[in-house]
């Protein structure tokens, strides 16, 4: 069978988790119209009777202003070492910036196919598509230039179809039932986060970080403890919201969720804290395994 990874990288907001999920066709990754959405590489495992695809997505690709974009990005810039194609994906809607040039370079250097990916091509016209490709032929040599839309799943099928074509004949790396690489705790706390970065505004979600503390199956039922940490008292005023209110529509829309991806009755429990300090932090997101030590 065809085998092999493919990373997806490009700026924030791009739409690369959108991707992931409309491939796997569940949610590996969450999906916010905040930048900065997704902070580790996510593994959605795609498999068929002929391949089995690891796609990694990754955190936006930006100009770190701190130690957690930082991380971020050295996120991105791993799954470049560990993919046999990369998927360099830009919004179609938006200049090719300098953003964009800087990944660009640093993903040529890698010597490896380079798709561009023309996202959310359901936002504009066919005949300036056109144009747009033709100018990006005359940037670089890319391997393939796909236009796709990965919110209405337009032109995904022959995404693969092309890949495929790109990927050797191995063994599969993983039995065909796994979708991701990631923990249930991960998922779960993830999801939290989600409704967070939905439900509040600009201002919260860099600083909200959602770890599971608690993940207990009793056979019908899961019960859950989650611990969302922010880094001021104001943040978790407004997390907390007047009479609980905030909290508590984040717990119900989070609950709906986890509902439907464990298939069975939730009780979740959602706890605030203030943490300050980062190393504080670190450590409590090591300690729940959310983050190695050596990273
Ligand atoms: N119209 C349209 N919107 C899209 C498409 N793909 C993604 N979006 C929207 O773009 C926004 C960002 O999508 P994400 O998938 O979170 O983007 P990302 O590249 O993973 O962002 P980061 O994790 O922050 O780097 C969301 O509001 C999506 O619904 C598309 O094909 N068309
Ligand atoms: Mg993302």
């Amino acid at each position: 069978m065809k085998v092999g990874f493919v990373a997806i990288v490009g700026r924030p907001n791009a739409g690369k988790s959108t991707l992931i999920n409309s491939i796997i066709g569940d949610k590996v990754a969450i999906v916010s119209d905040k930048a900065h959405t997704t902070r580790n590489n996510i593994q959605g495992i795609y498999n068929d009777n002929e391949s089995q695809i690891v796609f990694i997505d990754t955190p936006g690709i930006h100009k770190p202003i701190n130690k957690l974009s930082t991380y971020m990005n050295k996120q991105s810039y791993y799954s470049l070492s560990d993919a046999d194609i990369i998927l360099f994906m830009i919004d179609s809607n938006e200049k090719f910036g300098k953003g964009d040039n800087f990944i660009l370079e640093k993903i040529k250097k890698e010597n490896k196919p380079i798709f561009l990916i023309l996202n959310k091509v359901d936002k504009i016209k066919k005949d300036s598509l056109f144009k747009m490709i033709e100018e990006y032929n005359k940037l670089y040599n890319f391997n393939e230039i796909i236009p796709i839309s990965a919110l209405k799943n337009d032109n995904i099928n022959d995404l693969i179809k092309t890949i495929k074509r790109y990927l050797s004949e191995g063994d599969a790396f993983y039995s065909n039932d796994y979708y991701t690489d990631k923990s249930i705790n991960f998922m779960v706390s993830e999801l939290v986060r989600e409704k967070v970065l939905n439900l509040t505004n600009e201002e919260v979600p860099h600083a909200v970080t959602c770890i599971t503390e608690k993940y207990e199956d009793n056979g019908s039922s899961i019960h859950l403890n989650i611990l969302i940490i922010v880094e001021r008292e104001g943040l978790k005023k407004i997390l907390v919201g007047h009479n609980g209110s905030m909290i508590k529509k984040i717990g119900i829309e989070a609950r709906e969720d986890i509902e439907k991806l464990v298939l069975k009755k939730v009780y979740l429990e959602l706890f605030v804290k203030v943490i300050k300090n980062w190393k504080e932090k670190e450590k409590y997101l090591i300690e729940f395994g959310f983050k190695d030590n050596d990273e």
